[in-house]
């Protein structure tokens, strides 16, 4: 726990993380929103690690499109208005509730803060604005930069290069296990925001710390309410 109270910069993943990926879905479809965010959400990350593994790079927007198509034809859904408004929906993310109050409790503390994601900058700055984090937040560290998704080290490697800071320095933290086993195995201080009590990643190099909310992250950085 030293380590991360030491952290000089928090960075977070985006979806998931700070942005509230089931509210498209659960805004537009009913009864089948569940079943069919999480398809969709499978599909992204999937096809993210494959086009990886493929070398075939192409941006979030894309995958998150092509995922959503796959989902939406997996349920038999045939609805091209339907996929427009889910996606415009995916551009304009509301915040977790836990967030705003997070982020403002680190700065007030002179930390700096980040984003690191998969997500394009032009996806990360419509999300960010519609969700009202611009202001929290110094950085939005795009994947873009190196053009291959999460976990490839290149993209942790940037959020070192960009805030100049050993890795140790910055802690990490993700809703996604997978994403923070990645940013564990290149040093970060990681903190996995375990938001539905999933079991423990059989990964290589856990993470420093679990918690399961972003409520519970000011106290494990050292940062008591005045
Ligand atoms: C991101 C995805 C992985 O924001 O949640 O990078």
């Amino acid at each position: 726990m030293r380590a991360i109270q030491r952290c000089a910069a928090v960075v977070f993943d985006a979806y998931g993380t700070l942005l509230d990926i089931g509210a498209p879905t659960q805004a537009l479809l009913n009864e089948r929103a569940d079943a069919l965010a999480q398809l969709w959400r499978r599909k992204q990350l999937e096809y993210s690690w494959l086009r990886s593994l493929m070398g075939r790079h192409a941006d979030f927007e894309r995958v998150t499109a092509e995922a959503l198509d796959y989902a939406l034809a997996a349920h038999a859904i045939e609805d091209p208005r339907l996929a427009e408004r889910l996606l415009a929906a995916y551009r304009n993310l509301p915040a977790y509730a836990d967030a705003p109050a997070a982020l403002a409790a680190i700065r007030a503390n002179g930390r700096r803060t980040a984003i690191l994601s998969n997500g394009s900058p032009g996806m990360l700055a419509a999300a960010v604005a519609s969700a009202d984090l611009a202001d929290s937040l110094d950085m939005l560290l795009s994947v873009e930069d190196v053009g291959v998704f999460k976990p490839h080290p290149k993209v942790y490697a940037l959020a070192s290069q960009r805030l100049d800071l050993a890795a140790e320095k910055i802690c990490f933290v993700s809703a996604n296990g997978w994403d923070a086993a990645g940013a564990a195995a290149c040093g970060f201080s990681v903190v996995w925001l375990n938001r539905r009590s999933e079991p423990d990643e059989r990964l290589p190099v856990r993470p420093a710390a679990q918690i399961p909310s972003l409520g519970d992250l000011p106290a494990l950085l050292g940062i008591h309410h005045e």
